[in-house]
């Protein structure tokens, strides 16, 4: 199977969902982000990416592009530059896969197993999603399908022995794991803010506040924003996803600073879901729930906190938090370990008084 420079470790398996799913192409709304500018492109707008090839050094910016195309590596079809490392994540439409095609001009220096310069595909929007590929030498890489709506790639380049590179493209088919249900219905607005030391957000709030019926497909983002110089803390006091384990039908995600795919802190499907320490003071809740799992739910404390050493006006709870006095003895653990909630004698009254 592996053929120099094509070195695959692709598990049919995992990516069975797109195969066969080449019928009914829809141009479908999507995004794809870049973690590097320098070649960045898409369809119609090869002169832009050529001021963008300029500006750009190093990598490490995002960008997006709602409508796809392409992407290239830095200063395709002239040498890439030594030294660089870019990563590129592929976001499909829900209910979306993705196709990548290599099948522009194709160079990449070659070595064994890729060590040297290469392209990594992954299966996923992570460095650590399950590998499809590493590529590199002269021959194009084969058509790359993904199992859900994310791809990883990663192009690196050592600092010696520089080549072509590659120009990339990318499209959307229908997920073939959702062709029984259909064309998805548009989704429910559904959005929450709140704030403040502590809070509450839990999946009940979707159909108590009206933002969808019992029976609709939901994808619910809560944002939550701590004050000034503050950081949040996320609790679970429950969680249970109706169809554990298929991530594609439901689950509960944590976004850290925004709710942006590279701001994505963790993701919960299974029948265990994990607290959360974010390095950020924006946090962001998302519940996707497919028709059929509405029945998932979950429920999460917020705590906001500083770092040490503690202000006045605050508790320290002998781990990295500084959390406002308020929560002192007001029967929810807002500490990683229950330091809060310590010595109270049963009484919310306790605050502050020696036992
Ligand atoms: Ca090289
Ligand atoms: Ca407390």
């Amino acid at each position: 199977m592996t053929s120099p420079g094509v070195f695959q470790h692709a598990d049919s398996s995992s990516l069975r969902s797109c195969n066969g799913a080449q019928d009914a192409r829809q141009n479908i709304v999507a995004s794809l982000i870049i973690l590097h500018l320098s070649g960045a492109t898409k369809k119609g707008t090869e002169k832009q990416a050529t001021s963008e090839t300029q500006r750009s050094v190093q990598c490490g910016t995002w960008t997006k592009h709602a409508d796809g195309g392409i992407f290239t590596s830095p200063n395709y079809p002239s040498k890439y530059p030594p030294d660089r490392e870019c990563i590129y994540i592929i976001e499909a439409a829900p209910r979306q896969c993705i196709e990548l095609y290599f099948d522009e001009k194709y160079s990449i220096e070659p070595s064994w197993e890729c060590k040297f310069d290469h392209i990594e595909v992954r299966d996923g929007p992570f460095g650590f999603s399950p590998i499809i590929g590493r590529f590199c030498g002269q021959q194009n890489p084969p058509v790359i399908k993904s199992s859900g709506r994310f791809l990883w790639i990663k192009f690196f380049a050592d600092g010696e022995l520089e080549s072509m590179g590659f120009s990339a493209r990318y499209n959307f088919t229908p997920d073939p794991d959702f062709k029984d249900l259909g064309v998805l219905k548009p989704l429910p607005v559904c959005e929450f803010e709140t704030g403040g030391p502590e809070g509450i957000v839990e999946s009940v709030q979707i159909t108590k506040e009206g933002k969808a019926s019992a029976s609709e497909a939901v994808d619910c983002k809560w944002y939550i924003r701590a004050p000034p110089r503050s950081k949040i803390y996320l609790r679970f006091l429950d969680y249970e996803m109706q169809n554990s384990n298929e991530c594609k039908r439901n689950f509960v995600a944590v976004y850290d600073g925004s709710s942006a795919v590279e701001d994505l802190k963790a993701k919960f499907c299974s029948t265990v879901a994990n607290d959360v320490m974010l390095r950020t003071g924006l946090g962001v809740i998302r519940m996707w729930a497919d028709e059929g799992s509405r029945n998932s739910r979950f429920q999460m404390l917020f705590t906001s906190f500083q770092e040490p050493p503690c202000e006045g006006n605050t508790f320290f709870c002998h781990s990295n938090m500084c959390i406002n006095n308020t929560l002192v003895c007001n029967g929810l653990q807002n500490c990683v370990y229950p330091w809060d909630e310590n010595h109270c004698k049963g009484s919310r009254r306790s605050l502050g008084l020696p036992y």
